[in-house]
């Protein structure tokens, strides 16, 4: 009967998927926003570092400029159905200003990088910040930890991981 064990033997452990930074031969794409491009420029600085030292090759990352994080996901999306890449990251600022634009703005962009990443299968990652003064976006990408863009890459190397090794069918999953 499925389901038995052996007397005295451990029942085998379901499986545990997990994705490495391992970088070497990966290809990534960031969609940049060039609103608020000095803070923007800062967090794309943090992702080339993280994604170098995981084993990226500088020429495996391409970036697409669009002109503010409303449009990004547009960008993302066209960029992960092309099949091109193991994963997106999406880059931004936003930072509230005396209208409710910032929430529309901010809203807009994380939802559409879900649905991207949702209707293509390739991970988008949100690297947007979303912050209330241009000193507090600041702080999220100076140069070494805390750099959002850094972590952003991180986030990336792993999903592209674990996406390799998920089961894409039933077949993969029959011991
Ligand atoms: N775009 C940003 O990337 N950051 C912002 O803070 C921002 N604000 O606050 O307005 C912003 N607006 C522009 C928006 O992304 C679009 O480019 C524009 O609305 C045209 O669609």
């Amino acid at each position: 009967m499925s389901g038995e064990t052996v007397a005295g033997a451990a029942p085998r452990a379901g499986r545990v998927y997990e994705g490495r930074l391992a970088g070497e031969g990966l290809r990534m794409a960031v969609a940049a926003s060039r609103f608020n491009g000095f803070i923007v420029e800062r967090l794309l600085a943090g992702v080339r570092d993280g994604l170098s030292r995981h084993g990226v090759a500088a020429d495996g990352v391409d970036v697409a400029w669009a002109p503010g994080a409303f449009e990004l996901p547009l960008v993302a999306h066209r960029l992960a159905s092309s099949g091109a890449y193991d994963a997106v990251i999406v880059l931004g600022a936003v930072i509230r200003g005396a209208t409710t634009h910032y929430e529309l703005v901010a809203r807009q962009c994380a939802a559409g990088a879900q649905r991207a990443q949702l209707d293509t299968g390739v991970p988008v990652i949100f690297g947007v910040l979303t912050t209330d003064t241009v000193e507090q976006a600041l702080e999220r990408c100076a140069e070494g930890e805390g750099n959002k863009g850094y972590e952003a890459a991180v986030t990336a190397l792993e999903m592209a991981d674990l996406l390799r090794k998920l089961p894409a069918s039933a077949a993969e999953t029959a011991r």
